[in-house]
């Protein structure tokens, strides 16, 4: 589906019009992925639209950067001050908010430290990731032939845009065989997560999720569930999951900020089932917390 375009885009510092936000062909990060990024969303509440978790996800996105050794000239504060300024140039109540680093134009070759560093922000509205029926009645996932990078080779624990080339290839392979989306093992063959969510099962009441050392990307959405599991006092772990553990699983879901919570209902064929009771829960309240309506979790609502 084509992007719903808005109104303004956040380019170093100056909102431009959607159409004029372009870079030049020769952009460093274009040929060798050496961006970082963010994924946010911002809901509408009863005082307007607020910024999910949005000082996590900047936090986060200075760590990328501090990873690949990315000086962002500008502070988070700036960041976080430049994302509710483009949601509300763009008068959206409910959208996706993405800001990214990348190496602009000047310098070519791989060393990326000569390179000038870019910053914009866009946000446009963004419905369910994986369909509005994958969110009521589970998405159908494949494991993976494509393993999760090795954190020698390339950090999961940093979002940077050329580490998606992995999600695309397993993405395709899972939707050319007819799947909704891919499961990544770790190239250990322990479970990791899934394209652009991190994965969680349920056993036996409890609430299991993979360790980061497997591969896993501290995913902002995957802290906020462990809370409000926790705070309806369900036991929460990380663990490592072989493959055959989400298909014996109770339930199983995945969660991002653009996929939320979407329960997974088969897994290689194995039928999980309709989404379970602990994960329609989670999703109740994940749900109303994001547009304010939970006050224990009102501190998650950035305001714009
Ligand atoms: N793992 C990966 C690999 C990942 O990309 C995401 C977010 C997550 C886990 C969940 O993290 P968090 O959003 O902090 O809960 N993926 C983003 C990109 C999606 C896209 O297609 O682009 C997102 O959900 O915004």
């Amino acid at each position: 589906m084509p992007i719903p375009t808005t109104e303004k885009i956040w380019m170093d510092g100056e909102l431009v019009p959607w159409d004029e936000a372009r870079i030049h062909v020769l952009t460093h990060s274009l040929h060798y992925g050496s961006g970082v990024f963010e994924g946010i969303r911002a809901y509408e509440t009863r005082k307007g639209a607020a910024i999910f978790r949005l000082t996590d996800h900047i936090d986060r996105l200075f760590r990328s950067a501090k990873i690949f050794t990315i000086e962002i000239p500008y502070t988070s504060g700036q960041i976080v001050e430049a994302c509710k300024e483009t949601v509300r140039a763009n008068d959206v109540r409910s959208c996706y908010v993405r800001p990214i680093v990348y190496l602009g134009y000047g310098e070519m070759g791989l060393n990326p430290l000569l390179a000038p560093v870019n910053v914009a922000i866009a946000v446009w509205p963004w419905g369910a990731y994986l369909g509005e029926e994958g969110l009521t009645h589970g998405v159908r996932m494949k494991i993976s032939s494509w393993r999760r990078h090795d954190p020698n080779i390339i950090p999961p624990a940093a979002k940077g845009t050329g580490q998606y080339i992995n999600s695309q290839l397993a993405k395709v392979e899972a939707i050319k065989a007819g799947y909704d989306e891919a499961i990544m093992l770790n190239p250990q063959g322990l479970v990791a997560e899934a394209t652009g969510e991190n994965i969680f099962i349920v056993r036996d009441g409890s609430l299991i999720t993979p360790p980061l050392s497997a591969g896993a990307l501290i995913g902002v959405t995957r802290d906020s569930v462990m809370a409000i599991a926790r705070d309806l006092g369900v036991d929460v772990r990380e663990g490592d999951l072989h493959r055959t553990d989400l298909y014996t699983a109770d339930e199983v879901f995945v969660c991002g900020t653009a996929a939320e919570i979407t329960p997974v209902r088969e897994i290689d064929d194995r039928v999980v089932g309709e989404p379970g009771p602990l994960t329609k829960k989670i999703q109740e309240v994940f749900f109303a917390a994001v547009k304010g309506e939970v006050e224990q979790y009102s501190e998650w609502l950035e305001h714009v």
